[in-house]
């Protein structure tokens, strides 16, 4: 089992879509491992971001990103880092496919409305900067062997 970090980003917040984007990962068979609602400070955005610092676009990133409340999710699942990325969609949502949430909710790169870690290593580093291991929970749904098959 692999985890993921997800973030409901402010614009998809704001537009009332938090029940949607969390619909989507819980209908793939993603399983939820912890969740909060939260502000995110500049400090923990440039933390989360600092693969990004020195780009064009950094500032702007983390204004967006602090903006206003943000939903962020541990998800977890066989590949679940992959499989969340794939439901997310491509980072622009110019270039997104149709059915994933950017293809389906998105116009801009700049409001492209989730955050999916994109590779194990972001993924241990991401979760480590949102949840307190105490945060994160080990339980099992009864539908599990009917998503996964063992
Ligand atoms: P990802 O979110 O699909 O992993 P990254 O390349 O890691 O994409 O970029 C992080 C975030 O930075 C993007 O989701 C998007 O919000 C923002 N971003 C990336 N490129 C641009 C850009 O060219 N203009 C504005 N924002 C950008
Ligand atoms: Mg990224």
């Amino acid at each position: 089992m692999e985890r993921t970090l997800i973030i409901v980003k402010p614009d998809a917040v704001q537009r009332g879509l938090i029940g949607e984007i969390i619909r989507r990962f819980e209908n793939r068979g993603l399983r939820i491992a912890g969740m909060k609602f939260m502000q995110v400070s500049r400090d923990v955005a440039a933390r989360h971001y600092a693969e990004h610092e020195g780009k064009g676009f950094y500032e702007g990133l983390i204004d967006y990103i602090t903006s206003a409340p943000v939903v962020v999710m541990a998800l977890e699942g066989k590949d679940a880092i992959a499989i969340a990325r794939n439901t997310i969609g491509k980072t622009k949502p110019i270039e997104a496919a149709p059915g994933t949430i950017r293809g389906d909710f998105g116009m801009e790169v700049g409001r492209n409305l989730v955050h999916g870690s994109d590779k194990p290593e972001s993924a241990e580093r991401e979760l480590g900067i949102f949840f307190d291991g105490s945060e994160l929970y080990d339980w099992t749904r009864d539908v599990d062997p009917w998503i996964f098959e063992g």
